[in-house]
């Protein structure tokens, strides 16, 4: 998502009152005469500084994208990274001071009209004072607003029509290898856990049918309480995108999880998204001697059909996922389903 630049407290007052006195230069340059020219002067300099101000903040609030209006898997997402109550607060805060702002104008700048021409000067100066003030009291609240910028800036873009499956699993299993082999996606593969930072979406295309893939971080097997920002927004993914989940086991044990472990991660994924389809993978296949874990997979999850047997860095087995992807998407049809 895309955040305006915000500027600082100081950097803020610096510009509004730099801009001010070069409204007033243009003023004392000016042809007007006479006694009021130094409350013309003064009155130029708060009108400018006030004016700079609000109108940073009215365009900073302008091109803010609305949060209650984005699809709820972006509103989620906010809220997971950087809150959304915050983020209103921290944009109500602005607006605060843009209005008090404009009513600071009206009344210094009427007060130096109707003050004696050697006051002028002192009313400015304390207009001036409020206006710093103004700003330095909402300086936390533009601080978050720069912390959600960064946070923000990357926030993925999904497809909010596609079909979409979410690949989940525990760390290392091999879901970025998955993603890489059936979609044109780039994503960080490496052989130590958590290399996969937020989600990553991969698009396929098949007999004129967009599909949307989505990549998560490992999932590991803790009460959502306790996970932190990246497996949340895992969850955010699931929750809200997926049409169906493939949980990728590791029967080989490389990626280090207990098959015991794995076994549990899938129950409570299942669980968790209750009405969603998980679909179990088999990866890394070529490094089984024999279907011994396979098999006891199978136990422990209930699964009575053939397992679906994939070794992804070799490519092998990959095309069946997109199959089941492709069959999903064909039943989803069947059953009138259209308001995912
Ligand atoms: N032998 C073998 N290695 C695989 C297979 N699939 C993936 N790997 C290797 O397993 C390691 C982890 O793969 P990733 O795709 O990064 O795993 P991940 O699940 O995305 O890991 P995180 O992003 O850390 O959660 C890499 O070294 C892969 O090359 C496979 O089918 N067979
Ligand atoms: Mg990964």
């Amino acid at each position: 998502m895309f955040l305006p630049t915000i500027p600082t407290p100081d950097e803020m007052i610096d510009k509004a009152f730099r801009r001010a006195k070069k409204a007033a230069m243009k003023v004392r340059s000016s042809k007007i005469r006479g006694q009021d020219k130094s409350k013309r002067i003064e009155e130029a300099r708060v009108q400018t500084a006030c004016q700079v101000i609000r109108e940073t903040y009215e365009n900073i609030l302008k091109n803010t994208p609305r949060v209650d209006e984005m699809p709820e898997f972006y509103q989620d997402y906010i809220d997971v990274v950087v809150g959304v109550d915050q983020l209103k607060k921290s944009l109500g805060a602005l607006k605060w001071a843009s209005d008090l702002l404009e009513k600071l104008q009206g009344q210094y700048t009427s007060r130096i009209r109707r003050s004696p021409p050697e006051k002028a000067s002192k009313i400015r100066g304390e207009a001036f004072g409020r206006i710093a003030s103004v700003i330095n009291r909402i300086g936390d609240e533009l601080e978050f607003l720069n912390f959600a910028k960064l946070q923000l800036r990357n926030m993925p873009t999904v497809d909010t029509e596609a079909t979409t499956a979410v690949i989940a699993g525990f760390p290392n299993v091999g879901k970025s290898t998955i993603l890489r082999r059936i979609t044109s996606a780039e994503p960080e593969v490496a052989n130590y856990p958590f290399t996969t930072k937020g989600i990553q979406i991969g698009h396929l295309e098949r007999h004129w049918k967009k599909y949307q893939i989505i990549d998560t971080p490992g999932l590991l097997d803790r009460p959502v309480m306790d996970m932190n920002e990246i497996e949340l927004q895992a969850m955010v993914a699931l929750e809200n995108l997926a049409d169906l989940i493939f949980f990728i086991f590791d029967p080989s044990m490389t990626a280090g999880y207990a098959l015991k472990n794995q076994v549990n991660l899938y129950h409570e994924v299942k669980n968790l998204f209750k009405g969603i389809p998980v679909f179990p993978v088999f990866n890394k296949t070529d490094l089984l001697e024999d279907e011994e874990n396979v098999k006891y997979i199978q136990k422990h999850i209930n699964m009575r059909e053939e397992p679906l047997l994939v070794a992804a860095s070799e490519g092998s087995g990959v095309s069946k996922i997109i199959e089941i992807l492709e069959e999903f998407d064909d039943s989803k049809k069947d059953h009138g389903r259209t308001d995912v």
